[in-house]
Parts: C-alpha cells; sequence; structure tokens
C-alpha cells in the first residue's frame, strides 16, 4: 500500500516551521488547500493555496466554528478509493481525494493553563480539527495525517526513502498518535470542564495526559518512561521551572512530587517549614524561625537518609539556606521561589536541580490519584482529609499539653505523607524518628525508635529525642503492644485515629503507661 501524495489539506493553530513544510511538499508538486490563518500565512510566503471555502463553496463561518465540516473535506479523506461505489459517490459529488492532512488544533490546554474565562476556553475547543484528525487517522490505508509539528521533518524522510510515496506502516503510526491526541484533547476538555463546575469526580471523567517529556528510563535503566501532564492546575513538579541541573528521572519527579505536597501541608503565614524526601518517604520535615533553622532541624532527623535526598521549603528558598543544603549531595531542591544568592549557589552545583514553582498548591483542595493494577488503574480523591484541632478527642487520663498538641498535630500531617504503617515521632515542630512501609506498625515504632537513637549518637545528645516525644500512626493500633513499644521508646502523646475493635485495650494501656492519646476520626493509608 504505498500511497503518493497529490492533495494535501493543512489546518494549524501553531504556524512553526509551516512555510518550510509547505515549500518542500509544494516543491514536490503536492497542491494544498487549506483554511483561513494558515492560507494566509503561506500565501505571504508566496506559496500557492487553495481555500478550503472554495473547495466546499461555503465561506468560513460562525466565527470560524464551521470551516472544514462540510462533505467535500470529508469525503476527501474518508472515501475508500478501491471501492467502486466511494469512487462513483466522489465523482456524482464533485469530491476530490485528500492523500495527506495536517491539522494541530486550537490551543486549548494552553488557554486553561493561562486561566483564561469559561468563554475563552469554550471557544478554543476544536471541533473541526479532531472531526478531520479521526477521519484522515480512520483512512490510514489510503490517506496520511501528521497532528505533530515535530512529525512534519519524519513525513518529509519518508517520502525520501520511498521515491515520494508513504508506506502503510508510516501512516499506521502516525494514525494511532493522531487517536493519542484527539483522546488527550477531549480528556483535557473533560478535566477543564469537571473543575470548572466543580464536579471532579473518579467516575466521571475521562483520563489521558498530554505528553510533557519522554524520560531517559523508568524506575529501573530497562524500563523506558515518560511524564505526562493531566492539565490539573497544580503548582508543583508538573508546572515547575528547572533552573539548572541535567534533567529529571522518573524517581527524581516522584521524590520531588512527594516533597513539595508533603511542605505545602505547612502555611507559609505560620512560618518556613522544610521537608526532605527519600524514596517518596520523609526523613525528616521541620518548621523553625527561619528556612536554614527549618532545613537543619529537618535533616537532623536522619543524617544518613538524607544524602542523595530531595529537599522541598514551603517558602523561597535563600542563600543561607541554600549554602547549607550544598553541604552534602542533594538532587532536588524544589521552592515556590529563590533569591539571587541562592541561584547563584546552586549554579556551582552541576548535579542539583533547582525547581521554583511560582506558589504552592492546596493541601486541602480536591483532584485525583492514580494507581496502576494489572490490566487497568485505580483512581481517588486526593488525600485532602485535615483535622483541626476541635476535632480532636482527647481518650486518656492524661490530658494533652498545649506543646504536645501542637507536635502531635505536626506528627499526624506529616504520617499523612509516609508510606503506611507509618509512625512518625515529633517533638518541637520537628520529626526526630520515621517509621515508614512496614508490614507491621509495631515494626515501624521501632524503627522510628532506633533512627533516633542513631542520631543522638551522632549528635551527642545524651538521650535519643524520641523520648519525650508525640507520636502519630496513620492507622488505628489494633493491639496494645504497639502503644507499649511507643512508651517504651519514652513517647508522651499519641495521636490515631481510633476505631480498632480493641480501642479499650489500646486506650487501658496508654493510662496504664502514663500517655495521652488523642483520636482524629481519619485514616492517612498511604500504600
Ligand atoms: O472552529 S472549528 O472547530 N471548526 C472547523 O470547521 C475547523 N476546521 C479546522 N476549527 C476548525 N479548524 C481548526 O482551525 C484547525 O484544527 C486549526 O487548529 C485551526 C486553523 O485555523 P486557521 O488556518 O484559520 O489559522
Amino acid at each position: 500500500h504505498p500511497i503518493a501524495l497529490k492533495r494535501a489539506l493543512i489546518s494549524v493553530s501553531d504556524k512553526t516551521g509551516l512555510i518550510e513544510f509547505a515549500r518542500k511538499l509544494a516543491a514536490r508538486g503536492i497542491e494544498i488547500l487549506s483554511t483561513g490563518g494558515s492560507a494566509g500565512a503561506m500565501r505571504e510566503a508566496g506559496l500557492t493555496v487553495v481555500d478550503v471555502a472554495d473547495v466546499t463553496g461555503f465561506p468560513e463561518m460562525m466565527d470560524g466554528r464551521v470551516k472544514t465540516l462540510h462533505p467535500a473535506v470529508h469525503g476527501g479523506l474518508l472515501a475508500l478509493r478501491d471501492n467502486e461505489e466511494h469512487l462513483a459517490a466522489m465523482k456524482a459529488h464533485g469530491i476530490g481525494p485528500i492523500d495527506l492532512l495536517v491539522v494541530n488544533l486550537y490551543p486549548f490546554e494552553e488557554t486553561v493553563a493561562k486561566g483564561a474565562s469559561y468563554e475563552d476556553c469554550i471557544e478554543n475547543i476544536d471541533i473541526g480539527g479532531p472531526a478531520m484528525i479521526r477521519a484522515a487517522a480512520k483512512n490510514h490505508g489510503f490517506v496520511n495525517v501528521i497532528v505533530d509539528v515535530q512529525d512534519y521533518d519524519a513525513l518529509l524522510a519518508e517520502l525520501d526513502a520511498n521515491d515520494d510515496h508513504t508506506t502503510l506502516e508510516f501512516r499506521q503510526r502516525q494514525a494511532q498518535i493522531a487517536y493519542a491526541r484527539t483522546a488527550a484533547y477531549d480528556a483535557a476538555v473533560s478535566t477543564w470542564m469537571a473543575q470548572a463546575i466543580g464536579e471532579d469526580t473518579p467516575r466521571r471523567r475521562a483520563f489521558a495526559g498530554t505528553l510533557a517529556q519522554g524520560l531517559r528510563y523508568g524506575e529501573n535503566p530497562h524500563q523506558a518512561a515518560a511524564f505526562y501532564v493531566t492539565g490539573e492546575a497544580r503548582p508543583g513538579v508538573s508546572t515547575a521551572k528547572q533552573w539548572q541541573g541535567k534533567e529529571l528521572s522518573y524517581n527524581n519527579i516522584n521524590d520531588t512530587d512527594a516533597a513539595f505536597e508533603l511542605a505545602a501541608e505547612f502555611d507559609p503565614a505560620d512560618g518556613p517549614a522544610c521537608a526532605i524526601i527519600k524514596h517518596a518517604n520523609p526523613c525528616g520535615v521541620a518548621r523553625g524561625e527561619t528556612a536554614i533553622e527549618a532545613y537543619k532541624r529537618a535533616f537532623d532527623c536522619d543524617h544518613t537518609s538524607a544524602f542523595g535526598g530531595i529537599v522541598a521549603l514551603n517558602q523561597p528558598l535563600d542563600g543561607p539556606t541554600a549554602e547549607e543544603i550544598v553541604k552534602i549531595f542533594t538532587e532536588v531542591v524544589i521552592a515556590p521561589d529563590a533569591d539571587e544568592d541562592a541561584k547563584r549557589i546552586f549554579a556551582a552545583k552541576k548535579n542539583l536541580r533547582l525547581l521554583t514553582t511560582g506558589g504552592l498548591p492546596d493541601p486541602k483542595a480536591g483532584g485525583m490519584t492514580f494507581r496502576q493494577v494489572a490490566g487497568g488503574f485505580l483512581v481517588q480523591g486526593r488525600d485532602n482529609g485535615h483535622v483541626s484541632r476541635d476535632a480532636l478527642r482527647i481518650v486518656t487520663e492524661r490530658q494533652p499539653s498545649d506543646q504536645e498538641l501542637n507536635d502531635m498535630l505536626f506528627a499526624w500531617t506529616v504520617a499523612k505523607h509516609v508510606k503506611s504503617n507509618a509512625i512518625v515521632y515529633a517533638r518541637d515542630m520537628a520529626t526526630v524518628g520515621i517509621g515508614a512501609g512496614q508490614m507491621s506498625r509495631v515494626d515501624s515504632t521501632r524503627i522510628g525508635r532506633r533512627k533516633s537513637e542513631d542520631m543522638a549518637k551522632a549528635l551527642g545528645l545524651p538521650a535519643p529525642l524520641t523520648e519525650g516525644a508525640a507520636v502519630a500512626s496513620d492507622a488505628f493500633f489494633p493491639f496494645a503492644d504497639g502503644i507499649e513499644a511507643l512508651a517504651e521508646a519514652g513517647a508522651k502523646a499519641v495521636i490515631q485515629p481510633g476505631g480498632s475493635m480493641r480501642d479499650d485495650e489500646v486506650i487501658a494501656a496508654a493510662n496504664r503507661l502514663g500517655l495521652a492519646m488523642v483520636f482524629t476520626g481519619q485514616r492517612h493509608f498511604r500504600h
């Protein structure tokens, strides 16, 4: 099925590379049909172009809403060239075949990203473009479709290699790309609309993303990978500006997202906060009077794990903090902004990537999270759960002090971002021991404690900081053994959802061991 190209229809919003490409098509004797703006641009460059309006016999009308939606166009794209009836219909209605369709769509995604009005977004939903793309892609047995400026060269190379023809394999590949584009386009419209009307639920959305970046590899070097954006407007790794350093890897993007989402839990109006992440789990989180203090306190939770980690701040990065961060190897730093001093200090560290986002995501906002399973994917709303201080239920004889309550809520917020089973020890608004991702909750309590003992040795402290700490558990304690392990570590206050069949035994253990305990009534599993 090699196909020679005689007649092309070009209708593009993004006119990058258009003239050069059209010249090369014209030089091969290909006739060019085109719509208003595209035709104008090509004529201005001295090319001969036929207006689609002259082909359809209708002017472009209704602000361009109707320009190519006509049998003279769609018949030319859809007719089977080896079907007698189709050929007879073309002849009867004066429809000429179109062998090449070059379309890129109204910039809907960019219009949304700009924060345009509802009406502007609606006006930027392309109808005629996707209709033609889908028609040409369906008829790829006879028709070529190009939807990406990046593929102009691929088509020219194909023509060069095949004596001015295209192969079926090439047309199939381009048709597949074309359907990916129209699917992603409609998904972007659906995503935007769901948000615009406040109906963003997992059951009522189309899911697809726009390729943001091909990645060198995935979680491991033998896995291919790419980064797609869904168009949800959320400051973070998908929208950040990268100031320096090599390309982010798959793992970097995953960890940077975890780091920034956690840092954003802490309102900058209450002061700086810093999170250091390793393998998607925090290895240190702290508040401080200054950003540098927040970083140092976060770092002091676990020096070993912080090496090669990802650092996120809830406020602009300054010079002194940057100076402190570069003392150890750090992969990525992400913050809402960075001052000139910080940028200068980082510039000397070629392997460190600096990302700025221009703002913080709202931790209480909705949105979707995905998880892949064999043959499908699970979708759920973001974990935007939040407990306020008045919602806490004190269940022990001992009432927590004000400071214990502050530390409990701090630890609770961190625990939400720690893989289950999560145990977070905190003191003075800094984590001092984190147990993550264990199959047994008791093991997580032991790991957090051991980390703290190691740090006490490293820092020359008389005792681990878990002694006297407040502790958060992401889910309830099924038995009293978890509470006993915490008391053994010297913890004084516990925050947990409650709701176990054995809450009575768990509360009795806390009373016996002199702990204060509060229930949140809400769980933060993270798997
Ligand atoms: O408003 S539309 O949905 N109605 C149409 O009939 C139509 N045909 C092509 N938009 C339509 N297009 C789009 O116009 C193309 O997808 C392309 O993005 C754009 C090119 O317009 P111009 O050549 O006038 O710049």
